[in-house]
């Protein structure tokens, strides 16, 4: 893997949980980290660019794009919320930024996908990226679709993308079901590196966790990555395991997505009854 730094690496979604991380860990990638997100940003420090941005935007969004050599697409809804507002940030967003991606010459993408593309395996189940997307809700279907988008642009343009479909990122796992999926912050940096410097990825999926016991995702169609893992979710079964045990048919016990699977429906306030 030839680690050349970028000129211009773009972050959206620079203020959220992963974002505020990601925006220390990513500097040494570029020589200047462009930071987006429609939340407030505070002020630029070293090396940092700002450039707030509503992703359902047009315009907006070609602007963010100019001028940069790769993007780090966190930004959009990160929960399951009504499908209006899923359609806004993470439908029409991340076509506004593979097409920004296109019209400036970008060629390497990360996509934030999320385990709630598949939230509706069973923890039973072991499953791969070859296997069909079973999403949990709105949100979980907005990431099969930048999914969908990530492998039209590189059939179509050549613009190359890793979709990883994150476990939980968190400091911490918070209960059983994160025991399985938790992805560290050093993990999650590690793998959006290799997915910006290992050359010929094509559209590759890749699922985002630590090194845990147990997993429910096997990665081997990612193996070209060289992705591996440092952190594991061990160190916190002690803490985890004091909880109290969830019913045998509580979501967070039956499917992968947990309580994303029972979210909704969200009807409108003026539907008829
Ligand atoms: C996600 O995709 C969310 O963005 C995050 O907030 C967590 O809920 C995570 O999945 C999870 O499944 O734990």
């Amino acid at each position: 893997m030839v680690e050349n730094r970028f000129e211009r690496l773009l972050l959206t979604g620079a203020a959220g949980g992963v974002g505020r991380v990601l925006r220390e860990t990513l500097k040494p990638m570029a020589r200047v980290l462009r930071l987006s997100d429609v939340q407030s940003l505070g002020t630029a420090g070293e090396g940092e660019e700002l450039h707030p941005c509503d992703l359902s935007d047009r315009r907006a969004v070609d602007e963010m794009v100019r001028g940069c050599d790769a993007i780090v697409h966190m930004g959009g809804v990160s929960v399951e919320r009504p499908f209006e507002e899923i359609l806004e940030a993470n439908i029409k967003g991340v076509f506004h930024l593979y097409e920004a991606a296109r019209r400036h010459g970008v060629r390497r993408v990360i996509f934030a996908s999320s385990n709630h593309a598949v939230g509706f395996y069973r923890q039973s189940e072991t499953i791969d990226a070859a296997m069909p997307t079973r999403p949990d809700g709105y949100y979980g279907l907005s990431k099969a679709y930048g999914e969908g988008m990530a492998s039209f642009y590189h059939d179509r343009y050549g613009i190359e993308t890793l979709s990883i479909r994150i476990g939980s990122s968190f400091p911490e796992p918070r209960d059983r079901r994160m025991m399985h999926i938790w992805f560290s912050y050093r993990d999650l940096t590690e793998m959006i590196r290799r997915g910006l410097f290992t050359p010929g990825i094509g559209h590759t999926i890749a699922f985002g966790m630590s090194d845990n016991k147990d997993p429910w995702w096997d990665n081997r169609l990612a193996a070209h990555l060289g992705y591996k893992a440092r952190d594991t979710s061990e160190v916190f079964r002690e803490q985890i395991e004091r909880q109290p045990m969830p019913a045998a048919d509580d979501p967070t016990m039956v499917w992968q997505g947990g309580v994303f699977t029972a979210r909704g429906p969200f009807d409108p306030v003026d539907a008829p009854s």
